[in-house]
Parts: structure tokens; sequence; C-alpha cells
């Protein structure tokens, strides 16, 4: 997969490139690249903000260097439907992000993620977007942060350790919450009492069919008192 990511804090990325990322990075399985906005200025102060039309407060993103940056990064515009890519731009006006997104994303071929900074991007740039790939807003939640850097980095490790051959054995994918739609179960570890707390006796008992049963119980509990809109959905 290739993975092109464009910001104006090209360093904030440097995280990304170390551990299980890192790891699929050498191996070639993704082909991550992080580019600067302002590579795709023309003036001396490489502006890429300037004051909204129609008033109000704060800076916009101008739509010149991302129209150029987007040219160069997705190719040609009306090329094969397969060799499009996806364009992603965080946004809190965006459609949340799930599990089931980071799915989907882990299938695409190649993947564009645009951060906006202040107060947002000129509509205008949505728009010629859309005529290089499919467009996606997408929101890590019901929150504001300064600009999508810290959400792009959540969407990315997200997706890539669902890309085949990042995370070692791909049963640990499934069991983790989200991925049935539950909250995990708890998790122990020796010593068996620690602190005069003890492991739940069930767990050290040897009946796998019995732990089974528990585990299932305890998710059904969690999420029932933590994220009782889990199980509505
Ligand atoms: C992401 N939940 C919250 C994005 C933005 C068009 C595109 C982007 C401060 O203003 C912002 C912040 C961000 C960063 O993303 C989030 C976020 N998931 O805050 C935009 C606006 N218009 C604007």
């Amino acid at each position: 997969m290739r993975i092109d990511v464009v910001s104006i804090f090209p360093s904030y990325f440097d995280g990304l490139t170390l551990s299980l990322l890192g790891r699929a990075q050498s191996t070639g399985i993704l082909d991550l690249q992080v580019h600067d906005l302002r590579d795709w200025t023309h003036d001396r102060h490489r502006t890429v903000d300037d004051t909204p039309y129609g008033g109000g407060a704060g800076m916009v993103m101008k739509p010149e260097p991302w129209g150029l940056a987007l040219d160069q990064l997705a190719g040609l515009p009306g090329a094969e439907p397969a060799a499009r890519p996806t364009v992603i731009f965080p946004s809190p006006a965006g459609e949340v992000f799930r599990q089931s997104t980071a799915r989907e994303l882990a299938e695409r071929e190649h993947l564009i993620f645009g951060c906006g900074r202040y107060e947002g991007i000129d509509e205008r740039v949505f728009e010629e977007a859309a005529t290089l790939g499919e467009v996606r807003l997408i929101s890590l939640g019901d929150y504001v942060l300064n600009g999508g850097e810290v959400a792009v980095m959540a969407m990315v490790e997200a997706i890539g350790r669902l890309i085949p051959g990042v995370v070692g054995n791909p049963e640990s994918l499934v069991e983790e919450s989200h991925e049935d739609g539950l909250l995990e179960y708890p998790s122990y570890t020796k010593p068996s009492i620690w602190r005069d707390r003890e492991v739940p006796p069930i767990l050290l008992s040897g009946n796998h069919g019995a732990i089974a049963a528990w585990r299932r119980e305890q998710q059904l509990e969690r999420t029932r008192r933590r994220r009782p809109d889990l199980l509505d959905r």
C-alpha cells in the first residue's frame, strides 16, 4: 500500500517510521511518504493560508498549494478507477472513523491524507480532489484538534496494522476490542496474588470452556456499562 501524507508539520510523523509500521516499510509492504505542503508554494514566505471571504475569525488554507500537491501525488485525473487514490481529510465535520472504516481503507492501493490547520481548507479543494479520486472527510470523534496531524497518525496506525503481514499474528487482530463489536475482556498475568488482589480463580481452573464463557460474560457486562451504544449497533 502507498500512503502519502501532506502537512505543514511533516516532522510530526517521525514516530510512524518506528516500531510496527517501521518494519512494514523496510519490508516494502507499506510505502509511507510525508510531504511538506509548503513545497508546493511559490512565494518568498511559502504562504499556505489567507483571510476568509465573508469575514470571520482565523485563517483559511489557500487552495493553490493543495491543488498542486494533489495533482502531483494522485497522478492523472480520469485514470483507471482502481489506480485512483482515496483522499482523506481529517475534519471535526466528517463521518466518524471506526474499526470498519479502518478495515475498508486497508483494502485500498493508495491513500492520500491532507492535514488541515487554521480554521479549515478552502472548500474548492475538496471538489477538486473529487476529480482525482474518492474524497472522505473523517472525524476521530466529537472534539476539536488544532490540526489534522494527530488524527492522521491515529488513522494510519489503525489502517496500517490491518495490512496483511504488518502484524505478525493475525489472531491478535480479531480478538481485540471492536473487531467483534464488544469491548475486551480483562487480562491477568503472574503473580496470581498481587498486593492481596487475586486473579479470578476460573482463569486458573484449566477449564477452557468455562473460561471462554466467563470472558464472553465480562465482555458483555463491560460493554453494557461503558459503551451501551455498541450493543444497539
Ligand atoms: C479530526 N476529530 C477532530 C481539521 C478542517 C476542512 C478540513 C479540515 C481547528 O480546525 C480544524 C481542525 C482539524 C483537525 O481535525 C480535527 C478532528 N477528528 O480537529 C479542520 C476543517 N475543514 C479544521
